[in-house]
């Protein structure tokens, strides 16, 4: 009897409240349709939240004149259609979902805003302004007003609190934890909805702005006590000091992936430099950037410190004035005269602040170079090389002392739109058909012919520069190392061209052809590999060192052989490690080890090798996982090296 009174209500609801039903169902199919869209989870947990997240909203409306609630729900849904909107477009880059205190960086992103769009925009991304058109036909239709009525209230208030409620009881259980440290956006959204995750993500952005009226005392001790239980040993080993006193060189490669160097083309290798220098010399080839949102000045910030980037926006912009113990300091401190180049204006991820910060003595940026050539972003690579040699020739005659140099590209940037003017390596495939030899354009005409194309001009640039080093005599007294700052974000169709092309149609083998080759989304994350390479000229009998390694460990590693330590370093010295103990903490949560890929957003584990997973080993690797980021973020949030230093 009850039931049917409600049933009727709810009717008698909806046939006098058309534009305020509309406005529930709509905003409801959006959080939907952004699921569907982005990680192409149903998230049931997180449907209960979106409802009750909607109804507040028409609670609050209760209270807004009449006049002015046509203008509320247009407002309210503006907001929610914006948290689709972004997000949606967000994901298809980034893997992830966006947060308010990337607003700060978005000077930056808009810079690279070309590359973005050429990357991501789909139609489905914009699908969510449909609501609009929805909520003026029925306005046209029926201008109905909701006056306040107290019942009408309640049991919103009612609906709201047993969402809420049923949320609440459903698993996962983790997902409060999750709610409060926000390392794992997907799995936020997947459990709370995009819109909770959004008021969420904006709380918690203003954590850094009010950290002394809340969890500093709490972050300090926790911090304090993983370093005394954790103490930083210095073991020494066949690399300690073996490059004290040498001057330095530091390629910040753009977008380089190692598995380019791994390619040929018509029996061209893509990187024959790059090849030879990691042939020769140290070549770590299970090495894995560890960015966040703040991509190249994350990798930055992780070489230099031995530190995760934030999870609360980007170092180099929201916490430039904080205090680090770095590569650079570290050197400094030793006497070097520690600088960086880079042919993008200064102001560029705030370089110009933090780099000074870091312990740069001097940023040459923009300015300091002649641009007599542009592709992409700027200044070509190899304008730029050819231009770096004489001012390091003045630095080494000039300064009495070592030096340490980081030099960083630009060219490889995406999107490669101008392949065309400055690669003329050749992508196509010869190959037989019906018994004659036929060229057919495999790659030519795809985005991973022109990001291998441009890798092939970034190894010639670098290339000249060694030749150009030695030939000013620059080599005898200096290490060179080598690292790609991040993966390419080519999408996964991209590999599909690579690995799965058949020339006899000239699109992508279908799943069942016998000749199709597996890509998995994990093939995909374990891709993303970069490589890291230290080479002197006198080095002949090259190693490889295949333990899993991130860009948190090259401080430890590097730093043994120039003999300088730092003892809040999270990494290890991977000279000193045994392969079975590496392990590369992604910022999300995930982790790889020799065995592993774990995806902290699926919560599932992805073997790598035959060997049997203990349930102990996963278990014992997450908290390790969540540990070494936790305290890298309060470290980051709260400043503490200030206080630990
Ligand atoms: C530009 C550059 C690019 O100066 O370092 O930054 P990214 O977009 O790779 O973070
Ligand atoms: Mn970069």
């Amino acid at each position: 009897m009850k039931n049917l009174k409600v049933k009727e209500q709810v009717i008698k609801f909806s046939k006098n409240y058309p534009i305020l039903v509309f406005y529930i169902i709509g905003n409801f199919i959006n959080s939907i349709l952004l699921r569907l869209f982005t990680t192409g989870h149903f998230g049931f947990r997180a449907l209960f939240f979106d409802m009750a997240f909607i109804l507040i909203f028409v609670a609050l409306s209760f209270f807004v004149k009449s006049k002015r609630k046509m203008v509320y729900y247009v407002l309210t849904t503006l907001f929610m259609v914006a948290t689709c909107v972004a997000n949606s477009l967000y994901y298809n880059y980034y893997v992830s979902f966006i947060s308010v205190s990337l607003i700060a960086a978005s000077a930056f992103v808009a810079d690279v805003a070309d590359a973005v769009f050429e990357v991501v925009v789909r139609p489905c991304d914009l699908m969510y302004f449909w609501i609009f058109i929805g909520l003026y036909i029925v306005y046209k239709k029926r201008n109905d007003e909701l006056k306040f009525n107290k019942n009408y209230f309640i049991s919103f208030l009612i609906v709201v609190l047993t969402c809420i409620g049923i949320g609440c009881a459903l698993p996962p259980y983790n997902a409060y934890a999750r709610l409060f440290k926000l390392w794992n956006r997907v799995a936020v959204v997947d459990a709370w909805g995009p819109y909770v995750y959004q008021v969420d993500d904006f709380v918690q952005s203003l954590k850094p702005t009010f950290n002394n009226l809340f969890g500093y005392d709490k972050a300090f001790k926790d911090v304090r006590d993983y370093y005394d239980e954790n103490k930083n040993v210095t073991v020494k080993n066949d690399y300690t000091g073996i490059f004290e006193g040498k001057n330095v060189i530091a390629i910040h490669a753009e977008s380089l992936q190692t598995f380019a160097m791994d390619l040929s083309f018509n029996g061209k290798e893509v990187t024959p430099n790059l090849n030879k220098l990691a042939r020769e010399g140290l070549y770590f080839n299970n090495f894995y950037a560890q960015v966040g949102v703040g991509t190249s000045s994350d990798s930055e910030f992780t070489y230099a410190s031995s530190l995760l980037p934030s999870n609360n926006g980007t170092v180099f912009v929201n916490y430039f004035n904080d205090k680090f113990v770095t590569i650079q300091n570290l050197l400094k401190d030793k006497g070097y005269y520690v600088f960086s180049m880079h042919g993008n204006v200064g102001n560029f991820w705030n370089r110009e602040n933090m780099h000074l910060n870091m312990g740069y003595d001097k940023f040459y940026s923009k300015n300091s170079f002649v641009i007599d050539e542009e592709y992409g972003l700027g200044l070509s690579d190899e304008s730029f090389f050819r231009q770096v040699v004489p001012m390091i020739k003045n630095i080494n005659s000039e300064m009495d002392k070592p030096y340490y140099g980081t030099l960083i590209t630009l060219t490889n940037h995406t999107p490669w739109g101008d392949t065309g003017k400055y690669s003329d390596y050749d992508v196509s495939m010869n190959t037989i058909i019906d018994g004659k030899e036929v060229n057919v354009p495999y790659l030519e005409n795809v985005l991973m012919g022109k990001y291998i194309k441009s890798v092939n001009y970034m190894d010639k640039a670098i290339g000249s520069f060694i030749e150009n080093m030695d030939k000013e005599g620059l080599l005898d007294n200096t290490v060179i190392v080598i690292y790609g700052d991040h993966d390419a974000k080519l999408g996964k169709k991209q590999f599909d061209y690579l690995y799965n092309y058949d020339p006899l149609t000239g699109g992508i083998r279908d799943q069942d052809d016998p000749k199709y080759v597996e890509f998995n989304e994990y093939d995909y994350e374990l891709i993303r590999k970069v490589p890291f390479i230290i080479w002197t000229k006198d080095m002949d009998n090259g190693k490889t060192i295949d333990t899993p390694m991130g860009m948190i460990d090259v401080m430890p590693t590097l730093g043994n052989m120039l003999n300088i330590y730092n003892k809040y370093a999270l990494g290890h010295d991977i000279m000193s490690l045994k392969k079975e103990d590496g392990i590369v903490v992604f910022k999300d949560g995930a982790y790889l080890t020799d065995k592993v890929y774990y995806s902290a957003k699926n919560n599932e584990v992805y073997a790598i090798t035959n060997s049997v997973i203990s349930d102990d080993y996963i278990d014992k690797n997450c908290k390790y996982a969540d540990k070494i980021i936790e305290v890298s973020n309060n470290i980051i949030t709260y400043d503490l090296m200030k206080e630990l230093e």
